[in-house]
């Protein structure tokens, strides 16, 4: 739609592993469409998120945390990262307030530097940090040669409203790409693969490492239209590993299908009835026909 005086823009969220990237795209969209966990490298594809006004359109891409790739599945994870920088309104680089700048900011911000980009840093978590580590971010932020900068909190929203007019600023008149109840262009059988990679995550915290996959294989409406019958599979690389998230007596499954499937009813407005298998396949992170199975594709 096109309509005089109406404007839009794209801008892209990134970042270094866990600075709060996922928890900021919800916050801006006013919705949960990308999990979140304490563990570095919970995302792993784009992710769009679309916040609609009366008189304007933000889109925001939100992108796995940049660091040096170790598989296949990692390499796939900072081409995303890198790509969804190009040509947007402006770069959002998010940087934790509680570890400082770090090396790895410090590297992050010289590729930004190089970008045609306009490049906003936000010193996120600012609810958690002390005065000294807000103020050793500024400097070091400074020192890099970035001069717009903003304190915020994603998790507890403060600043975001002043983000929200700062990015105003940047946009240009231009069409509102997405209709107004757009949040997100991820298939729903995407976010519900993803909102049980969240429990297993954050569940099994340090008991197993990242090499696990979701993937939905079928979601079926039952004919009275009450009730969503959902087939999953987690892909783990180990025997032992399937144990793990298997649990005592299936308990642990039991807890993640439980968990998951409240997320997945209040998305999809409906009651589920949630059905996980546990798949080992050795290696899946170094296999281009798995990832592209589960939806980590090139196009
Ligand atoms: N105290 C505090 N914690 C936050 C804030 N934003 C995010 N977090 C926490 O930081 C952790 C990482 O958040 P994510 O949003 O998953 O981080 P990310 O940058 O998307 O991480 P990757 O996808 O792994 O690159 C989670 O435990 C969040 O709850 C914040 O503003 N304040
Ligand atoms: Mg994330």
């Amino acid at each position: 739609m096109n309509r005089e005086g109406y404007k839009s823009g794209f801008f892209s969220i990134v970042g270094c592993p866990n600075v709060g990237k996922s928890t900021l795209i919800n916050r801006l969209v006013g919705q949960k469409i990308a999990i979140v966990t304490d563990r570095a490298q919970t995302t792993r594809n784009r992710i769009t998120g679309v916040l609609t006004r009366k008189d304007y359109q933000m889109i925001f891409l939100d992108t796995p945390g940049m660091t040096k790739p170790r598989s296949k599945l990692g390499e796939y994870m900072q081409k995303v990262a890198e790509d969804a920088s190009q040509d947007t309104e402006a770069i959002l680089f998010v940087v934790d307030a509680l570890n400082s700048v770090r090396d790895r900011d410090a590297d992050v911000m010289r590729i930004l530097k190089n970008e045609r980009s306009p490049v906003i840093v936000l010193i996120n978590k600012c609810d958690a940090a002390s005065a000294a580590q807000m103020a050793d971010a500024r400097e070091k932020i400074a020192q890099a040669g970035f001069d717009t900068v903003l304190a915020i909190s994603a998790k507890n929203g403060d600043n975001i409203d002043e983000l929200e007019e700062l990015l105003k600023g940047y946009l240009t008149e231009g069409p509102q790409y997405f209709p107004e109840d757009m949040v997100t262009d991820q298939p729903e059988r995407v976010i519900c693969a993803e909102m049980i990679r969240e429990k297993t995550l954050q569940l099994l915290r340090d008991e197993i490492p990242h090499g696990i996959g979701v993937g939905i294989d079928r979601m079926e409406l039952r004919p009275e239209g009450d009730l969503m019958d959902v087939w999953a599979t987690v892909y783990c690389e180990r025997e032992s590993h399937k144990g793990i998230i298997i649990g005592k007596g299936g308990k642990m499954l039991k807890r993640i299908g439980t968990e998951a499937r409240k997320d997945i009813e209040w998305l999809l407005g409906v009651r589920v009835n949630l059905q996980i298998w546990i798949k080992v396949k050795e290696d899946w992170r170094n296999r281009q026909q798995m990832l592209n199975e589960l939806g980590y594709r090139d196009d």
